[in-house]
């Protein structure tokens, strides 16, 4: 077992409670403390030590990584992109007060390695769409993309300028089925399979040609472990890595679950989401994670829906 102590913020989440688990089983129960603004989530409970904690509040984040002697620190707090549309400066409060008070004690405390993740919204609608390379225009134009940009710069600075290992992905949209999305642009994705098991039918707020960028969630903790593990003279991006496994749209997903579920069907009512969707890219080309620490999916469009199904299946049961 390894001998660290780590601190996740944010753990409660969408991708918060997989990596927590994955977390605590290569270090150990008790080494791994996981915290929240909300209640300890269902599958976290008995699973290790949880604590309540507000990011924004940098004293006690302080005393936090003090007291249990913290040496990595996950950081997974944030407004996502479609909930930071209906309040732009909290969204940008949140999202950059939570990076700096981590950042900022990491650098004071010497803490061995900070795990932060950007999103494919660092992208805007002058980036080339497919295939979107690491480095090209980047002008976002969500708050929520606008943040990740700015918290980008901040890793890097912090790492050049401090010497602090912070690490980072932009993830594409994540499908899960253990915990619930959490007000982005691409939980879509997700609907549409609890949808199609309990109604048979679903109404989708993207048109039915929006490619996005999308990762199965054990993809995405893998990639996320895999980083982290990786010598650090092997992480030559210290902003984020753009990181890819597939791509579709609407309609694709749903002719895909139609092959298991035949009388499945969809129908599309874009909202305000359709133009966010409009401004980020539809594919990523990730070379610079595959080359630099080895980065490879497992997970495509058609072994992620017929896992999904699955798993969605046993869990209703
Ligand atoms: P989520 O919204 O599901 O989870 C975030 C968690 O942070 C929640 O449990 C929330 O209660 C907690 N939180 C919010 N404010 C807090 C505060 N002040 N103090 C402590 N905890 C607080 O989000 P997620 O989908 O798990 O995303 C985690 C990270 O990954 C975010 O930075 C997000 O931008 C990034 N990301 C996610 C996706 C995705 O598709 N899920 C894609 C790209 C990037
Ligand atoms: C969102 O849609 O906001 C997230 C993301 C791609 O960052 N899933």
């Amino acid at each position: 077992m390894k001998k660290d102590k780590i601190l996740v913020i944010g753990a409660c989440g969408q991708i918060g409670v997989e990596l927590t688990l994955a977390l605590r089983k290569m270090y150990g129960d008790a080494n791994v403390i996981a915290s929240d603004l909300r209640e300890e989530h269902e599958l976290l409970k008995g699973s290790g030590p949880y604590v309540s904690l507000d990011v924004m509040n940098k004293e006690m984040l302080h005393v936090l990584v003090i007291r249990h002697n913290i040496t990595q620190i996950y950081l997974l707090a944030a407004i996502l992109s479609a909930t930071g549309e209906k309040n732009p400066l909290l969204a940008w409060h949140i999202n950059m007060a939570s990076l700096l008070n981590v950042l900022d004690i990491a650098k004071e405390e010497g803490i061995d390695k900070v795990y932060w993740p950007s999103s494919i919204a660092v992208f805007g609608p002058d980036s080339p769409k497919e295939s979107t390379p690491q480095h090209t225009i980047i002008e976002p134009t969500t708050i929520y993309g606008i943040s990740k940009f700015a918290g980008e710069r901040w890793c890097e600075y912090y790492h050049n300028r401090y010497g602090v290992d912070v690490r980072s992905l932009r993830y594409p949209g994540l499908i899960s089925y253990k915990s619930a999305p959490g007000g982005g642009t691409t939980d879509y994705a997700i609907e549409i399979f609890h949808e199609a098991l309990e109604e048979k039918k679903y109404t989708c707020f993207l048109s039915e040609g929006t490619y996005l960028p999308m990762m199965y969630m054990p993809d995405a903790i893998r990639a996320t472990i895999e980083l982290m593990e990786s010598d650090k003279g092997k992480i030559k991006v210290r902003s984020s890595y753009n990181l890819g496994a597939m791509s579709f749209s609407p309609k694709e997903i749903a002719a895909e679950i139609k092959k298991h579920i035949p009388e499945f069907t969809i129908d599309y009512a874009p909202d305000y989401r359709q133009a966010i969707a409009n401004g980020w890219p539809q594919s990523m080309d990730d070379e610079n994670a595959r080359n630099d620490w080895g980065w490879k999916p497992e997970y495509y469009l058609e072994k992620m829906t017929a896992d999904m199904l699955k798993n969605l299946k046993e869990t209703v049961k």
